[in-house]
């Protein structure tokens, strides 16, 4: 049996380390409206409470326009990302935003002809279209790379290492317009948390201004 003995200390070691490198944490979160209602498309996320550096975003977002509509209406990325705004309407379309986090008007285009746009600045930038006033979608830009935005249920999971977190969520029609948020402290396994959001009514105004 010498080799088996030699073999059985390496698996034990590998398995460990791959263990150690895998062990998971992460919060899942619901919210409802004030009727007990699930919310959809809130963004959550979660910010180290204490200031320390997290990792840099990699990935890059997209917002389509397809029926006179931009998809998805709401949109989240970490700050210093792109999102790239692939036409897929026979007409043109010329989107703008006049949020401070970032101002841009990307005149008529067609197809995939519009610049990609870098989102540096944390906040929320609302998109409008120069010819067709009923479109508009909402970027809201995190300091993270954990974050999510809740399903039909009003349900979204965020993984993220163990730590200590200030939890926060927000909806474009949230009352007041700030996010709600809660301190959490994660260790391995899943935690939970749940928010109750007051949120204006659906406008019914098509005229009404975006924001
Ligand atoms: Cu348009």
């Amino acid at each position: 049996m010498p080799r088996q003995s030699l073999i059985r200390p390496a698996a034990l070691a590998v398995f460990c380390f791959s263990g150690a490198a895998a062990a998971a944490s992460g919060i899942t979160v619901h919210i409802a409206d004030a009727n007990g209602k699930p919310v959809a498309d809130a963004v959550v996320y979660l910010e180290a409470d204490g200031g320390q550096s997290l990792p840099k975003p990699q990935k890059a977002g997209e917002i389509s326009q397809k029926g006179l509509k931009f998809n998805p209406l709401v949109t989240v990325i970490q700050a210093g990302s792109k999102i790239y705004f692939p036409n897929n309407d026979k007409v043109r379309h010329h989107i703008y935003s006049f949020s401070a986090p970032h101002k841009f008007d990307q005149k008529l285009y067609s197809g995939t002809t519009a610049d990609p746009q870098t989102f540096d600045k944390p906040g929320t930038v609302v998109l409008g279209c120069n010819i067709h006033d009923k479109m508009i979608a909402y970027v809201r830009i995190v300091d993270t790379p954990y974050f999510g935005k809740t399903d039909a249920g009003g349900d979204v999971a965020v993984d993220a290492p163990a730590g200590k977190y200030v939890l926060k969520a927000w909806h474009p029609d949230i009352v007041g317009g700030n996010a709600q948020e809660q301190a959490v402290r994660l260790s391995d396994g899943t935690a939970n948390a749940s928010f109750k959001f007051a949120l204006k009514p659906p406008s019914t105004d098509p005229d009404a201004p975006a924001y």
